[in-house]
């Protein structure tokens, strides 16, 4: 069953039944004010912090018509009739109540139709502003004159602090309050607040000042309003049927101790066939500012940019801002476009895994309707390898990143588990600090964090052609500073410094597995992959710079962990996952339980420990073993008894998250790994499982957004073998982003040039990329008339012939026509 479809060329998602299976979202807003939509409205805002920043309420966990959101009531005062403008959440018969909602890149438009009245709502964060506009357009599309009132609400929270908000009512209802400044309600939070009270335990703002927020109304004047909740909703109601709107009249009265709200109501006449505008606005700041934004949209100067036919003029500020917005999201999606036989990959490669990279890169972890944000800080492999999803589309925002994390890197070449958002490089306490623990809530080493550097690091210079970029110095985050190169061999010391009995590194507090405890003797068989991937890549670039004694340094080692992993970790046909400190074998082909793991299996290729035979076999193991309908789980049969006390993925139900559920960021790598061995049809099967577009049509079975991906999908252990949990922040974006861009259409930037060496099915006869390339555009097709998998022939370069799939940058012209033959 579906519930929308995809529009290529708006680059939008449309849906076109609004009882989705879940809240399908969307985001909008950049760094300094995100906001979370749903295709019903619901969701919040938040300045910086989806927890200490929050303005506006949304309920985790409730009932789904339940959650407040930015809802706007029409009530037809003729017979007192009522609906909003999303289905939620008065949720009128869809029957007789028609409604889309088009998520694009940092807009949201949601359309109604009901008894002759449409309307249309534009929701956006103009580009780098701190508030939000809500810009609705109705028409009478009967033949009557009709008399409606309009409501737009907000529900604020009384603190920043989401939890303060939530669960210490005897503090926050008392400290918030509200008024009535003609045009918006004006909220107010310590408003006696001062630099002396700055230091009283769980105050809003740091500094002690008063936080302002707004709710206005522009275009329109404001016929009544209420800045309490509970005069708004009335007693024992909810959002599906306020009092105030029920009656027609909110009640013109302000919070003073309870819930400060924003409710303001409108009374408009429209002729058959007349429109009109309004535009609600909500964020932080005082009167002055809300005045000034306010003021700005009261123009209704008409502006038609919109690709729709009929009812979607925007007015000139509006319009210019959604155009603004596009162009930033655009001219990054337009930097690789490409025409492959599949839609499905198109969307995603084109518009939605990229958009959806974006966001893990700019909010990390921070804020969803599964979580909100509690950590301050990045997470130090999260992070890293977010910055990896965006590399071919911005790699001047990824260097930025890039430079952060590695000033997170403490002198011992250990990564901070949390960078703290306002982290200071040089000065900053480490996990070895009791300090750090009381700032950060985080006291251990993860043993991957540093190693994720790696591959990030030499996407970018490749990318970027940034090669200088390795000699410049960076701080750590601790002491010192050093240069990039340096950074990355004190990340590989750090591992080699910390190795257990087998001449394994030890996986410490989680090695990528949060749920896989090995401590300070544990060995970790992922981390040992990802080492001798790092040392790899190390020695390159040692090479390139003729560092003849770390290339030699490199060598040994990975000579040296090749010889332990083949006698220790190898059984004949797969790698086992790690040694307990006390020597029990994780992942041995004769335990009874978790026998088999996808990770050490793909890392040993992707790494490039694994001999061309030895891939083969792991990766026809676990297709074999571990590969479902839905993707490959995480390792089987499910912890169901063994109660391993460092695999705390077993308190997880069988087939769920790590205990063998299908955990989506491994996808990726197994879809990289199949590309590297050749195996394009099924590299693409395994992508196509896990493809949420290619679940649209059965979004009753995966229930997530299928536009984006999510962190796991349950495996064949559950009763709902196939569902996909926890939307929109996850790694999965950039895992499966790479395997697409340099695994299947094989987009490899060199130093001086880039291969173009897909790994495609067979099936694909031919297909079309465009891919700006360090300022150059390549207009790339590719030629599969053969029907192969991998390989390629030739390539012409604006008509020169090349043997091979490699082209130098300096057969680049400003724009290139490159036709790719793939075969023998
Ligand atoms: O690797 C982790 C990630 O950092 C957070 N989500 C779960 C992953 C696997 O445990």
């Amino acid at each position: 069953m579906n519930f929308g479809h995809f529009n290529p060329v708006n680059k939008e998602y449309v849906i076109t039944r609004p009882d989705t299976p879940a809240p399908w979202c969307n985001y909008l807003g950049s760094v300094d004010y995100g906001a979370i939509i749903s295709n019903n409205a619901t969701g919040y805002s938040f300045v910086k912090s989806g927890a200490a920043g929050r303005i506006i309420r949304f309920r985790l966990n409730s009932m789904s018509n339940d959650q407040p959101g930015r809802y706007i009531y029409i009530r037809d005062n003729a017979d007192g009739d009522y609906w909003s403008g999303s289905w939620q959440p008065v949720c009128k018969s869809i029957d007789s109540y028609k409604s889309e909602c088009r998520h694009g890149t940092a807009y949201t438009i949601i359309s109604s139709s009901y008894k002759d009245i449409e309307t249309r709502t534009l929701y956006y964060v103009p580009l780098d502003k701190n508030y939000e506009v809500w810009n609705i357009r109705i028409k009478n599309s009967s033949n009557n004159k009709r008399h409606l009132s309009i409501y737009g609400t907000a529900e604020f929270t009384n603190h920043d602090h989401y939890e303060n908000d939530t669960v210490n009512l005897q503090y926050s209802q008392f400290i918030s309050k509200t008024y009535f400044k003609d045009n918006h309600i004006l909220q107010v939070i310590n408003e006696n607040g001062s630099e002396a009270s700055s230091d009283v335990e769980g105050t809003s703002n740091k500094k002690g000042d008063p936080i302002y927020r707004f709710f206005g109304l522009a275009g329109q004047s404001v016929s009544a309003f209420d800045g309490e909740r509970d005069m708004f909703i009335g007693n024992y109601r909810n959002y599906g049927n306020p009092v105030a709107v029920e009656l027609g009249k909110c009640s013109n009265t302000v919070a003073y101790n309870g819930n400060s709200f924003g409710a303001l109501q409108t009374d408009i006449e429209l002729n058959p066939g007349e429109e009109t505008e309004m535009t609600f606005l909500l964020g932080a700041g005082n009167e002055d500012f809300a005045r000034n934004i306010i003021s700005k949209y009261d123009s209704v100067e008409k502006a038609n940019i919109c690709s729709c036919e009929g009812f979607c003029n925007f007015s000139e500020v509006v319009s210019h801002e959604l155009t603004q917005l596009k162009n930033f999201w655009h001219s990054r999606l337009d930097n690789l476009q490409v025409e492959t036989p599949d839609d499905n990959f198109n969307n995603m490669l084109n518009v939605w895994n990229a958009y959806q990279c974006f966001i893990t890169f700019f909010w990390s972890r921070a804020a969803s309707f599964q979580y909100c944000g509690l950590r301050n800080g990045l997470g130090y492999r999260d992070t890293v390898q977010d910055i990896q999803g965006i590399i071919h589309l911005d790699y001047k925002a990824a260097k930025e990143r890039l430079w952060l994390m590695l000033s997170g890197q403490v002198l011992n070449g250990g990564g901070l588990p949390l960078v703290k958002f306002d982290h200071k490089p040089g000065q900053e306490a480490t996990p070895d600090e009791s300090q750090y623990a009381k700032e950060t809530g985080q006291s251990f080493y993860r043993a991957d964090d540093a190693l994720w550097l790696f591959p990030t690091v030499i996407t970018y210079i490749k990318e970027s052609g940034d090669w200088n970029f390795i000699d410049e110095k960076v701080p750590y985050a601790d002491k010192g500073e050093a240069t990039v190169y340096a950074h990355l061999k004190q990340a590989i010391q750090f591992n080699l410094d910390r190795q257990g009995s087998h001449g394994l590194p030890v996986g410490l507090f989680a090695d990528w597995n949060d749920c896989l405890r090995l401590g300070s003797k544990g060995e970790s068989l992922f981390v040992t992959f990802q080492l001798y991937y790092a040392l790899k890549i190390f020695k390159e670039f040692a090479t390139k710079k003729d560092a003849l004694a770390d290339i030699e340094w490199a060598q040994n080692c990975l000579n040296e962990l090749s010889g332990n992993i083949q006698k220790f970790a190898w059984e004949g046909d797969q790698f086992v996952r790690g040694f307990t400190e006390d020597g029990y074998t994780i992942g041995s082909k004769s335990n009874s339980e978790a026998s088999l793991w996808l990770n050490p299996q793909v890392w040993s290729v992707i790494s490039g420990a694994a001999d061309e035979k030895t891939a083969k076999t792991v990766l026809d193991k676990v297709y074999d073993n571990l590969n479902t309908k839905y993707g490959a789980m995480l390792f089987y049969p499910a912890f169901r008894e063994y109660g391993l006390p460092v695999a705390r993925m077993s308190l997880f139900n069988a087939g769920t998250k790590e205990n063998a559920g299908i955990f989506s960021q491994p996808q990726g790598w197994v879809i990289l790994a199949e590309t590297i061995i050749g195996n394009g049809n099924r590299a693409y099967e395994y992508f196509t499982e896990i493809n949420p577009a290619a679940m649209n049509d059965h979004a009753e079975i995966r229930k997530l957004e299928p536009y984006i991906h999510g962190q796991a999908t349950e495996g064949i252990d559950t009763l709902n073998h196939g569902r996909s949990h926890v939307h929109w922040l996850t790694g999965t974006a950039s895992t499966v982003m790479v395997s697409m861009v340099y695994g299947i259409l094989g987009l490899q930037p060199e130093y001086n040039g880039i291969k173009i060496n897909p790994c495609i099915p067979s099936g694909w006869k031919n297909f079309k990329m465009n891919k700006v390339f360090r300022n150059t555009v390549l207009n790339i097709t590719v030629d599969n008339s053969q029907g192969v998998e991998k390989g390629v022939h030739y390539i012409t370069v604006n008509g020169k012939r090349i043997d091979g799939c490699y082209i130098s940058a300096d057969e680049l012209k400003d724009t290139n026509e490159i036709l790719v033959v793939m075969g023998k």
